[in-house]
């Protein structure tokens, strides 16, 4: 085993146990040793995060732990941050995006923000559990050329399809773009609910961002 398959697995544990004291310096350490910020996100962090998930599915972790576990996570990102925003063009315009009502989830959102701000979109971030009144008083306020809206339960998604339509209702769709995404959102739901596009990862988030406003 190599030293970054070490440090790997010891931020692998660190999410998975909620280990939220230490995880911050692991994540430096394994950077310090030439780990890259990617490889600590996508082979440690996020199969972390999904095991962790897999084994409240499964009753073995409940909501506290899960919780716990994200706030670890969170403390990772937060050293990644600086490292993941390598890209860092300027002038794309501004993206707006907030999780949808019910929903508490942040951690893919808030990926999704840092990519977009490293492909050079000034980034307001609405927060969660957005209800679509507040997205349209933020589409009003900041005039955004994208906007992105987030849902991690199956109970939330609907909320993706009413935000869309009460933009439309407030006729500020026609010069708006609206890219969705989350674990259960998929292109056909996208399609469905009159979204313009859908973005699996937030690495994609940004190249589809870019493409529909055709600056690619
Ligand atoms: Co919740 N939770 N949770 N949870 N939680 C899930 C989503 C779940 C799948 C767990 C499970 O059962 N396996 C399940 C949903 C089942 C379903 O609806 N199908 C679930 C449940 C049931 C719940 C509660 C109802 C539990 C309860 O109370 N009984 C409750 C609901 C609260 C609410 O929102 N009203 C709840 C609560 C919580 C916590 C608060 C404890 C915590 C969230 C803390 C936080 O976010 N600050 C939490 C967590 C941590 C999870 C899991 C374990 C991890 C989510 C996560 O952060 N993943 C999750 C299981 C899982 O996902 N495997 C689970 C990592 C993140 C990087 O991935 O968010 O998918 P993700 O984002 C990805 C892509 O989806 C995409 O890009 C990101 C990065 O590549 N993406 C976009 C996301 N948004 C995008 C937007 C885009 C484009 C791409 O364009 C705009």
């Amino acid at each position: 085993m190599t030293d970054s398959d070490e440090i790997l697995d010891i931020i692998f544990e660190d999410v998975l146990d909620g280990n939220v004291r230490q995880a911050a310096g692991h994540a430096q350490a394994g950077l310090d040793a030439g780990v890259s910020a990617d490889m600590i996100l996508q082979d440690a962090c996020i199969p972390a995060i999904d095991e962790v998930g897999l084994q409240f599915e499964q009753g073995e972790k409940f909501v506290p732990e899960m919780l716990i576990s994200a706030k670890t996570m969170q403390s990772v990102v937060q050293v990644l941050r600086p490292h993941l925003l390598t890209e860092q063009s300027a002038g794309a315009g501004t993206f707006v995006i907030g999780t949808v009502a019910g929903d508490v989830h942040d951690i893919g959102k808030n990926l999704v923000g840092m990519m977009m701000e490293g492909a050079g979109f000034q980034v307001i971030d609405l927060g969660v559990d957005v209800d679509a009144e507040r997205f349209v008083e933020a589409v009003l306020e900041h005039k955004p050329a994208i906007l992105g809206l987030s849902a991690l339960l199956s109970t939330t998604m609907p909320a993706i399809g009413t935000t869309i339509r009460t933009l439309e209702q407030a006729g500020l769709r026609a010069n708006l773009k609206i890219v969705v995404g989350g674990a259960p959102v998929s292109a056909a739901f996208a399609e469905q609910v009159g979204a313009d596009g859908y973005a699996a990862d937030a690495g994609s988030a940004a190249r589809v961002a870019k493409s529909l406003l055709g600056i690619a």
